[in-house]
């Protein structure tokens, strides 16, 4: 059975996710961020040199980054990607890699921008401007389709809900984004993602992401 390596407040968050949407056993490890620097415990190294979360282990694969692992799990499940020859296939592609490629960077910069008080004035313009810019473009991918991917739920929703959801509570600005904004109410009353949320405990978006 899968087995996720699960870091409270964290990416690992989605990986429960897709399990829950495949209808797949898993069980559950968890590890509790530091609560004054809010890094993951050491224990998490010894399943993967990163000591970071997601990890999974299935059988004798061990395999860390939520990406690789989301897509690891349609794969192996035959769901929630398009096929590979149809015309969604590289819209899902594309923001498979987006997420953490693109959209989580000017995230993480505020993330510790926000560490270092008045002495991260000057770059806040260009982080702020890159936040609403990458919002903008998200908002604009769901301007005539209901998912990233094409008419279709998929893996890339899931791959896309850390970054849109951090975004939201982190700049304020997913008012301005009403597309984005009725993407992140749907994904959240999907039934998979709320169980998803019982079995990972509670979780609080503006504190996960480092
Ligand atoms: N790009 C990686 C990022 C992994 C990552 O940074 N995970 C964070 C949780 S969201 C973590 O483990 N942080 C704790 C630490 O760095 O000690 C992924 O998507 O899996």
């Amino acid at each position: 059975m899968i087995q996720v390596h699960h870091l409270n407040n964290s990416r690992s968050q989605r990986v429960l996710w897709m399990l829950e949407e495949l209808e797949m056993p898993y069980t559950v490890i968890r590890y509790e961020r530091d609560p004054t620097t809010s890094l993951a415990p050491p224990a998490l190294k010894a399943i993967h040199p990163l000591g970071k979360s997601p990890v999974i282990q299935d059988g004798e694969l061990v395999l860390a980054e939520s990406g690789a692992i989301v897509e690891y799990l349609a794969r192996k499940a035959g769901r929630l990607m398009p096929p590979p020859d149809g015309p969604d296939f590289v819209r899902w592609l594309h923001f498979m890699h987006f997420a953490e490629g693109s959209a989580m960077l000017p995230l993480l910069l505020k993330l510790y921008m926000g560490r270092l008080g008045d002495a991260a004035a000057p770059l806040k313009p260009r982080v702020d401007g890159e936040i609403a810019a990458h919002l903008a473009y998200m908002d604009a991918a769901l301007a005539d389709r209901p998912w990233f991917a094409g008419p279709e739920f998929t893996s890339a929703d899931i791959q896309m809900s850390f970054p849109a959801e951090a975004a939201a509570s982190r700049s304020g600005l997913l008012p301005h984004f009403p597309r984005l904004a009725d993407w992140v109410t749907r994904i959240q009353s999907r039934p998979a993602y709320r169980r998803a949320i019982e079995k990972g405990g509670p979780y609080a978006f503006d504190k996960g992401g480092a």
